[in-house]
């Protein structure tokens, strides 16, 4: 049985839907008038992913943050992937898409032995059920995907908190990510360790015969 633990980052302006997103991913509920909490909250998703596979996700919610428009280096250290929102209804709120980018990839990085390359990022375009009503705009998705491609975004979902769209597909897109960059890591990690290891036991054999001579000569 393995077991991963990632640490995932929710950012975005005030007001997107970041915790609602957490709540509704991690318990299934969507409601209004929530006590909002100032500081960092954690929520714990545990994913049976396959058979022998379980994947803890740490889900670091901004809390009320936000409001500074930036965060410092801390709350970022050792995540993984992050998860950027904005509110379909809000143009204003997507203007702030890539100045949390930036914060993002100029504060975070994967780890050394991952090759220490930037974390793997989706990017929400939340409220979509609010669309029906008259508020805000479909996502071109052509245009979206270029946005994507240009801004660093591994892939870009409409989603709604409210209506439970596309919450699970674009956490699970996320997951299958960084079990992918895992898996080449670990991959190349124990092709290393082989190289090393054979490095090794040819030393050793080449050490050998000149111990073998020493001792049948004295
Ligand atoms: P934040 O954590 O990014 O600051 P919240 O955002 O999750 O607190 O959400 C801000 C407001 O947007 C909340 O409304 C919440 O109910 C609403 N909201 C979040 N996601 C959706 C969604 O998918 N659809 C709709 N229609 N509303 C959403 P209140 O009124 O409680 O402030
Ligand atoms: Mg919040």
């Amino acid at each position: 049985m393995r077991e991963y633990l990632y640490k995932i980052l929710v950012v975005g302006d005030l007001g997107t839907g970041k915790t609602s997103i957490i709540r509704r991913y991690v318990h299934n509920i969507f409601s209004t008038n929530y006590k909002s909490t100032i500081g960092v909250d954690f929520a714990l998703k545990v994913i049976q992913w396959e058979n022998d596979l379980i994947v803890r996700l740490q889900l670091w919610d901004i809390a009320g943050q936000e409001r500074f428009g930036n965060m410092t280096r801390v709350y970022y250290k050792e995540a993984l992937g992050a998860i950027v929102v904005y509110d379909v209804t809000r143009p204003q709120t997507f203007e702030g898409v890539t100045k949390w980018k930036n914060d993002l990839d100029t504060k975070v990085a994967l780890p050394e032995a991952w090759g220490g390359g930037k974390i793997p990022v989706i990017l929400i375009a939340n409220k979509s059920d609010l669309i029906q009503e008259g508020h805000g705009q479909h996502v071109n998705p052509t245009e979206m995907e270029q946005f994507c491609n240009e801004n660093g975004f591994i892939k870009c979902f409409e989603a709604s908190a409210k209506d439970n769209t596309n919450i699970e597909e674009a956490a699970r897109y996320l997951v299958s990510s960084i079990l992918k960059i895992e898996e080449e890591n670990a991959d190349k990690i124990s092709l290393l360790q082989q190289q090393q290891e054979t490095v090794r036991l040819d030393k050793d054999r080449q050490q050998q015969p000149q111990q073998s001579s020493n001792s049948n000569c004295c």
